[in-house]
């Protein structure tokens, strides 16, 4: 089954947003399979956005991103790499329509409250980044045959 990184960046755990924004990629039937709360620091933030490095909005990110606790979590289901995408919006939350995390809670590009991994090869490499393979749950929910058939 797939799996896909998210962050509860720093501007959704001071504005009270974690259970929301879990909760709505929980209600989809995603199944969390790994939940932390830690404050980044700057290796790991440059680690974490290492494609962006040498960009004019670099450094703002990592600060951004370092500049207190957030909440990182596995979501596990199908599609899960799409599927947490879709529910974000887009990386403007100018341009992400009403529904989507960034288009009901967020207004700017450098507050955009969540991350979501953008592969699935992605996703494994971010996973690593904040998970040991034994910190990763396995097991089945009840409602399971009810949220994906067999
Ligand atoms: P993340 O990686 O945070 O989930 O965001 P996205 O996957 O949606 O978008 P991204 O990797 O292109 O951007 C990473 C991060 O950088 C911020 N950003 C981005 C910014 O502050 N200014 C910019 O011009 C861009 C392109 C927002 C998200």
């Amino acid at each position: 089954m797939e799996r896909t990184l998210v962050l509860v960046k720093p501007d959704g755990v001071q504005r009270g947003l974690i259970g929301q924004i879990l909760g709505r990629l929980e209600a989809r039937g995603l199944k969390i399979v790994a939940l932390r709360a830690l404050q980044m620091d700057q290796a790991l933030a440059r680690r974490h956005y290492s494609v962006h490095e040498g960009k004019p909005f670099f450094q703002g990110l990592v600060d951004f991103i370092t500049s207190g606790p957030l909440v990182a979590a596995v979501f596990e289901g199908p599609n899960a790499v799409e599927v947490v995408r879709n529910t974000m919006g887009p990386t403007d939350p100018a341009k992400a329509a009403p529904g989507t995390v960034r288009g009901d809670l967020a207004l700017t590009i450098g507050r955009n409250l969540i991350h979501g991994s953008d592969s699935p090869d992605n996703a494994a490499k971010e996973i690593a980044l904040f998970f040991a393979e034994g910190e990763i749950l396995s097991y089945q929910r009840a409602t399971e045959g009810w949220i994906i058939e067999p």
